[in-house]
């Protein structure tokens, strides 16, 4: 409704944050055989990892050094006004300590027990003014219940526990789903219908939430907004609220690899284009094995917030 994407339609710039397991590994993966294989966020699936040795390198991860008011500042000094971070990728790592397994950042970790980086970037965001979201990938690689149809309805029944931990926690401003385009389940895809109900769901819990179209079918009725991914559309479809995602570089997740930054110049144009066009503009970084922002996306934020707060002054 107009009402519950009000802030929306205003706040015209975000963060998007690439965060999980995978970011321990900074986009490298040594097989047993020494040679190096890379990618980032879906490094477990494009480098063959097996799953054991997924979980063991998971078992590593220590992110001490993430810190919410770093993050916030990042997002604030750019003029952005949103935050949206991967609650759950598809390797189906939770970032939060949830009770619906143990594949999470404090049961299978080596970080600090007692730490919880959503619930510190929710601090930070509200001390800020900052509107907070998640991403949570429908598909997921670590459950053994999601390709199968059959058992299927298991893994949906920890999916919606899991959401409502979320907003039960959390209580985010937006969710950004993803993955219900899933390729290992080609006899029984995410459907429309299963979209419909799962919008339904979470509309009963919280008639506020702002939620993207992958929640369905990208269809113009589902959810508040449509998601095009690394692009600027030409124009908006039916009127449709919409959100492009941009990498700063090529990677939505770390990998440490990649330093083929865009320029600020570049940055600053994509988000005029986006704006002038009545979109918004999710611009993404993707945190290191320590949690840390990397310095060259911070220098980028900077100078895009540094334009903005200066280019009507001149
Ligand atoms: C895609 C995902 O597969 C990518 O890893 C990334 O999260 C992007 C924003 O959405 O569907």
């Amino acid at each position: 409704s107009a009402d519950r994407t009000s802030w929306f339609r205003k706040d015209r710039f975000g963060m998007f944050i690439h965060f999980g397991a995978y970011s321990n590994l900074e986009g490298e993966y040594t097989r047993p055989d020494g040679t190096v294989c890379r990618d980032a966020e879906w490094i477990q699936r494009q480098c063959d990892i097996p799953k054991d040795a997924y979980e063991k390198q998971a078992a590593t991860f220590n992110p001490a050094d993430f810190d919410a008011k770093a993050v916030v500042k990042a997002a604030k000094d750019a003029g952005m006004r949103y935050i949206v971070i991967t609650s759950k990728h598809h390797e189906g790592y939770a970032m939060w300590p949830t009770k619906v397994n143990s594949w999470n950042l404090r049961d299978h970790s080596a970080f600090d027990k007692n730490r919880d980086i959503l619930a510190e970037l929710k601090k930070a965001s509200d001390e800020a003014g900052i509107k907070l979201g998640f991403y949570y990938s429908i598909w997921d690689w670590h459950d053994p219940d999601f390709p199968d149809p059959a058992t299927f309805p298991k893994y949906e029944k920890r999916m919606y526990a899991q959401l409502k931990e979320l907003i039960d926690t959390y209580d985010p401003a937006l969710l950004w789903f993803d993955g219900e385009w899933a390729t290992d389940k080609p006899n029984n895809p995410w459907t429309a219908r299963d979209g419909e109900r799962l919008e339904a769901y979470l509309r009963g819990l919280d008639p506020g939430l702002v939620i993207n179209n992958r929640v369905g079918k990208r269809r113009v009725v589902d959810g508040d907004y449509g998601t095009p991914e690394q692009e600027i559309p030409g124009a908006p479809v039916d009127g449709q609220l919409w959100e492009s995602c941009m990498t700063l570089n090529g990677h939505w997740g770390y990998a440490r690899y990649d330093q083929d930054w865009k320029s600020g110049t570049t940055l600053v144009r994509n988000l005029l284009s986006t704006t002038s066009r009545s979109g918004n503009y999710l611009l993404n970084v993707g945190p290191d094995a320590r949690g840390r922002i990397p310095a060259p996306s911070v220098e980028r934020l900077k100078e895009m917030g540094t334009w903005l707060r200066t280019a009507g002054q001149g």
